[in-house]
């Protein structure tokens, strides 16, 4: 072994995130030879970077939190409906210790490469620092939004304030009381901040390019009592979103030409009072395929924002004409269309005044000069594929996965990847966890994986790959189960849209994650270990 070499291990997990985490767990717990490498100094992936005001689940925190363990339920007790980033990054923490995880785990361990030999059948990872691990097995658990990208407008580089992408805002306090800040972008993050800070900044700049649809998160705290009834009901909590497609606690409806508008009106009443993504999961199911009952609802909630905002002309600035509601990934707030009303916030149009340039003092549109002392980026990511597209990831015959991928993933069930063997995805694209409520998609693969991995060592098998035929019918599955949804022709990352990444920017669709739903993807992927694994090739 040279110096350079830290060892060799049966499985290496790429990330200490909230896959990782659970993904070691499983790992250890089974007497597998098993570590993490995790590029950040710290466990929490996710909720360890985004340390923006504002950042929480939108996910009911208990139906978030890791159904694994029953000691573990019982103990944690989640203080809001919607919990924040602070108490999101503890729990992971108390995870983490409670099943003393940390001592499997390598940080500032940042993977640039990794390369399969055929030969000894092992992985070989090469990190930043120019060491490297090998291992027989490699499981990237590496989050579907953990690359962030920034724009590219002449002058960034001279602007002599603070500007940080909401990715890396800063850990220590920012005071931002007094300073003129200026935030790009209104996703899901961009709505989080700018409802969070409007009434601590001293001024509030939003530079929106296209509007979101968006409606309340009923955020609430979570007493002792609730608390004690929630844990009584975790198994029907957890069933509750097993049987539903985006993995909450919703059932969805057919019905909506059935129904007279009156009754249409007063479902959507009854549901945008509701908390989180009610308004999707409970909502006619007929709004995702069917333009005509699509507008009528895009109608009563662009009539919401109206009724919101005081300045007609900035109300009609916030409602999305590009694509209706619930077909991109719905943002969820609180009290975010109100701070519009405020007189230190201003909302500027990309759209008919688009950035020409930063200055060293702010940010020029064609309308004129925002003077800022704070710039952030709410710009979202490289989503999904982003994380493998970092590593350079060479299989047999030294193919790159990049190169694979670059139209569009392909996967068989977002787990494996012909070509690559040994090598295996938690929450990777094409599997239902980009299009579901995030952790009990997590969960699935978790399970999923580490039956293989048992599989594998209980028959003295040293290698597995998909093959070709059944990975392209994954993929004829993903693009089916995509083409069938009004959100096929949305931008956004569930698209694989990203003005901020070459070659992501041009209208093709990426095939990112599979729209299917949770109960049609468990199906999909228990049946391929009860038929024993017959796309796969093991020996
Ligand atoms: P998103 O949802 O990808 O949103 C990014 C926002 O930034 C969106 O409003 C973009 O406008 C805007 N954007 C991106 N690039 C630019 C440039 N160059 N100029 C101006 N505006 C820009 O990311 P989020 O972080 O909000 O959410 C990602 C997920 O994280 C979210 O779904 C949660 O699950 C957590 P656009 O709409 O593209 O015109």
């Amino acid at each position: 072994m040279s110096e350079l070499t830290k060892g060799h291990h049966e499985v290496v997990v790429l990330g200490a995130g909230v896959s990782g985490i659970y993904q070691i767990k499983c790992l250890v717990e089974r007497g597998v030879d098993a570590i993490v490498l995790e590029g950040d100094d710290d466990l929490g992936g996710t909720w360890n970077r985004n340390r923006y005001p504002g950042a929480r689940f939108d996910s009911e925190s208990y139906t978030y939190g890791y159904a694994f363990s029953r000691e573990l339920l019982d103990e944690w007790h989640w203080h809001e409906r919607f919990s924040g980033q602070p108490e999101n990054l503890r729990y992971l923490n108390f995870v983490a210790d409670k099943f003393d995880l940390r001592r499997h785990m390598v940080f500032n361990a940042r993977v640039q490469s990794m390369a399969w030999d055929e030969d000894s059948r092992t992985w070989t990872l090469q990190l930043q620092d120019g060491s490297f691990y090998t291992a027989r097995m490699v499981i990237t658990s590496i989050g579907p939004l953990s690359v962030p990208t920034v724009p590219n407008y002449e002058g960034m580089a001279e602007f002599k304030g603070r500007a940080f992408h909401t990715w890396a805002w800063p850990k220590e306090p920012l005071p931002l009381d007094g300073l003129r800040v200026g935030v790009i972008g209104t996703g899901a993050t961009g709505i989080q901040v700018i409802a969070d800070i409007a009434d601590k900044v001293g001024q509030l700049t939003v530079f929106q390019r296209r509007p979101n649809w968006s409606k309340p998160l009923r955020n609430g705290r979570i007493s002792e009592e609730e608390m004690t009834s929630i844990r009584a009901r975790y198994d029907e909590i957890f069933a509750n979103c097993s049987a539903s497609p985006n993995g909450f606690e919703h059932t969805p409806r057919w019905g909506f030409w059935d129904a007279t508008p009156q009754e249409r009106r007063a479902l959507w009443d009854e549901l945008y009072e509701q908390p989180g993504f009610a308004i999707l999961g409970c909502n006619y199911a007929e709004i995702f395929f069917d333009e005509a009952a699509n507008q009528e609802m895009s109608n009563y909630i662009a009539d919401r924002i109206r009724a919101r905002v005081n300045d007609p002309e900035v109300a009609e600035k916030l409602i999305p004409t590009d694509h209706g509601f619930g077909l991109q990934r719905l943002p969820l707030e609180t009290n975010y269309f109100e701070a519009y009303n405020r007189d230190n916030v201003e909302l500027v149009s990309l759209a008919q005044t688009p950035i020409v340039r930063f200055t060293p003092t702010g940010i020029e549109t064609t309308d004129g000069h925002y003077e800022l002392d704070v710039i952030v980026y709410a710009t979202g990511f490289d989503a999904i594929t982003g994380g493998y597209d970092r590593i350079d990831i060479r299989g047999v015959n030294g193919v790159s996965l990049r190169d694979k991928w670059k139209d569009s993933p392909s996967t068989y069930l977002g787990v494996l990847c012909h070509g690559f063997p040994n090598l295996f995805m938690v929450a990777g694209p094409q599997s239902a966890s980009g299009s579901t409520n995030f952790p009990r998609a997590i969960e699935t693969g978790v399970n999923w994986v580490t039956g293989l991995v048992s599989h594998l060592a209980d028959n003295s098998h040293t290698r597995v790959e998909a093959q070709a035929d059944a990975e392209q019918k994954w993929v004829a599955e993903v693009q089916r189960a995509h083409e069938r949804m009004l959100f096929r022709r949305s931008k956004g990352w569930f698209t694989g849209y990203n003005s901020n990444v070459e070659g992501h920017d041009d209208g093709r669709v990426r095939y990112q994650a599979y729209f299917g739903g949770a109960p049609r993807y468990a199906t999909a992927i228990d049946r391929a270990v009860t038929d024993g694994y017959p796309a796969l090739d093991v020996s």
